[in-house]
Order: C-alpha cells, then sequence, then structure tokens
C-alpha cells in the first residue's frame, strides 16, 4: 500500500508590528482592521501533505486525516486537528478524499510565536505543490488565510501589509509585500513559555470585540499607527516603528484587559522584562522597543548594531534577521528557503 505523490513546503512565520485583532467574519477569518506584519526569514514551519488511501494507518489509528507533529500522531480533537481539518475539507478533490500530513516546525507551538501563521501557509503552499495549482501570491495568501488569519502575511518575506478589505467574500482581504529591503533589523525573541496559551487567540479577540469598550477605539487607532508605520518602515526609521509597534501591541492588551472576564497574557516575568527594557532605553538611548501577541513571550525590535549591548540585560534573547535569506535581487520570494525542509 503507498501514499500518493508528495506536496512539500516550508514557509516563515511572522510576528505583528501593527496587530490583527477582531474579526468581521469567523469563517471566512476576515479581520475588522488591516495589520502589518515582518515575516521571520527562516523560523518557521515545514509540511508534507500526501492523499492517504483509507485502508493505509501509520501510527495514528483513527479515521480521517492524518495529522503528524515530528514523528507523533496529533490528538483528533485538538483544536489544531479540527482547524486543520476543516481547513483541508475547503479543496479535498471529493468528500471521501483523506490526507497524511507531516508538520515540523522550529519555533514553539502555540506560544504566542505565530505558529498558526507558519502552519497554514506552509500547509496552503504544501496543496499548491502537490496539486501543481501555481496560485499567485494573492491567491495562495487568500487561502491560508481561510486556516489562519495572520498566515495570510507568511507567504512573502519582509513587511508584509494584510489589507482588511471591505467585500463580504474576502476577496479583497490578503496579505501584500511592502518594497522596503533593511538588512539591519532585527527581532529579538524572548522565550519565557512554551506551554499552550490558556485562551486561543481565536476566542480571545471574540471576547474582545463583544465585551470590551475600550475595543471601540481599536480600529481608529490601527489606522493611525499605519498611517505612521508605513513611511517609517520606508525611511528606515527606527524610533518611529518602534514606537508605534510597542504602543499598538500594549494598546491591544489593553482592550484585552478591559475584556469581560478580563484576558491577561502577561507573566510576571513578561512585566518584569518591560521594566527593565524601558529603564535600559532611558538609561542608553539605544532603540529598542517591545511587542507582545497573544501569550507572555516578548518580541524586541532594533537594529543589529545594538544586539550586544541589549545581551546585557537579556541574555536569553533569540535574534532573528528578517531579510537575511533575501538576497538583494530577489527580495520576497520564498524559494531560497524551501531547502530547509528536512
Ligand atoms: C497578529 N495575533 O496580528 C495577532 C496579534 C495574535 C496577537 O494573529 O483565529 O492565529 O486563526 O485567524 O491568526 C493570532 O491569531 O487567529 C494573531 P485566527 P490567528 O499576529
Amino acid at each position: 500500500m503507498t501514499l500518493s505523490r508528495e506536496g512539500k513546503a516550508f514557509a516563515p512565520s511572522n510576528i505583528a508590528l501593527i496587530k490583527y485583532w477582531g474579526k468581521r467574519d469567523r469563517a471566512l477569518n476576515l479581520p475588522i482592521t488591516s495589520s502589518l506584519s515582518v515575516t521571520l526569514g527562516q523560523l518557521g514551519t515545514c509540511t508534507t501533505l500526501r492523499e492517504r488511501p483509507l485502508e493505509f494507518k501509520g501510527l495514528c489509528q483513527y479515521e480521517g486525516d492524518h495529522l503528524y507533529l515530528g514523528d507523533t500522531c496529533v490528538d483528533p480533537q485538538t483544536e489544531f486537528h479540527r482547524k486543520a481539518t476543516r481547513f483541508l475539507s475547503l479543496s479535498r478533490p471529493t468528500p471521501e478524499t483523506r490526507y497524511e500530513l507531516r508538520t515540523a516546525s522550529n519555533i514553539p507551538i502555540a506560544a504566542g510565536l505565530a505558529s498558526s501563521a507558519s502552519g497554514f501557509a506552509a500547509l496552503t503552499l504544501a496543496l499548491n505543490d502537490l496539486y501543481q495549482w501555481n496560485l499567485s501570491i494573492p491567491d495562495l495568501s487568500r487561502l491560508a488565510r481561510q486556516g489562519s488569519g495572520s498566515a495570510c502575511r507568511s507567504l512573502e518575506q519582509g513587511f508584509v501589509e494584510w489589507h482588511a478589505g471591505s467585500r463580504a467574500d474576502g476577496m479583497d482581504s490578503y496579505g501584500t509585500r511592502l518594497e522596503v529591503t533593511w538588512p539591519e533589523f532585527s527581532i529579538g525573541i524572548i522565550v519565557l513559555s512554551d506551554q499552550p496559551k490558556p485562551i486561543s487567540s481565536r476566542l480571545a479577540m471574540e471576547r474582545t470585540r463583544e465585551t470590551s469598550t475600550l475595543y471601540q477605539a481599536w480600529p481608529t487607532q490601527v489606522a493611525n499607527d499605519l498611517a505612521r508605520i508605513r513611511p517609517a518602515l520606508l525611511a528606515k526609521d527606527i524610533e518611529t516603528v518602534g514606537q508605534v509597534a510597542e504602543h499598538n501591541a500594549l494598546s491591544m492588551h489593553a482592550t484585552l484587559l478591559s475584556a469581560d472576564p478580563a484576558i491577561l497574557y502577561s507573566t510576571p516575568k513578561t512585566v518584569e522584562i518591560y521594566h527593565t527594557l524601558w529603564a535600559f532605553r532611558q538609561e542608553t538611548g539605544i532603540p529598542v522597543y517591545l511587542t507582545q501577541d497573544a501569550g507572555p513571550n516578548v518580541k524586541l525590535i532594533t537594529l543589529a548594531a545594538y544586539e550586544a549591548r541589549i545581551e546585557s540585560i537579556f541574555p536569553t534573547v533569540h535574534w532573528v534577521h528578517p531579510f537575511e535569506a533575501c538576497s538583494a535581487t530577489n527580495q520576497q520570494i520564498l524559494t531560497p528557503i524551501l531547502n530547509k525542509c528536512p
């Protein structure tokens, strides 16, 4: 018994500088606002996908799609399995088609490091490879979005803006790359926990939208922040980029705190990092800023030249250089890192 030919792809993760928080359509993952992220180069997920004959069991003993995380069979009751199966059903050739999907990530799963973004972007690219669709980047982005909203920002390298769009069918809601190459731009990841988050971002953003009065101000804030950060990125103005991104992240967490019941992803360690960073910035004048997603981990925004100084206060920081994988002439294509797949 053999499996069909395989589709295989790598996709990087991304970190939002202007956050996606709140949906206007839950089924299609259509956002209330646009958002803007930086793609993480070689940090992401590799996925292989095959059609599985029904009688082929392998390690997973259950019916349906078989999902493997590394060498471990994923429990079909998990949110990850449900989301992946639902996503695969968008393009299953027949209702009887079953898949074997193997995924390996070099970032902690569900640690607020946007691993669902790279996961669904890689799965979209693996489908594109398996069925030889040759889809355009906007088409890939629109499809990935339906797996996980933030995945639509992981189809290109560099800075990517996800345009909220206004159409009910979502055809105008996808990511496009900004014409900026900034080799010195650096993201520092401080992992405080790789445990799954206490509440999924999907549920958290829903509760915030429904119960937080502060959330009413969020769309206006995002519009203002986007208007400030776009020219700052083009000008490679790290102070403005960092200030706007930090302000945007803290404002998102303020809406979460004002949800009912409140949602707090920060731990005491997270808050300690805030204070250490702000004191360091004040004392040294070094442009280093923070952002935080749906988890306790903190990400730093800075330039490579300041990394050694910053390590004196945060020795465990893991640096990512988003533009490392991009040559000067081929800045956006994911192909140079496809060979990251084992
Ligand atoms: C972002 N986050 O812009 C924001 C900031 C978390 C905090 O996108 O429900 O996993 O699958 O569309 O994409 C995480 O949300 O949510 C996220 P779904 P997703 O990166």
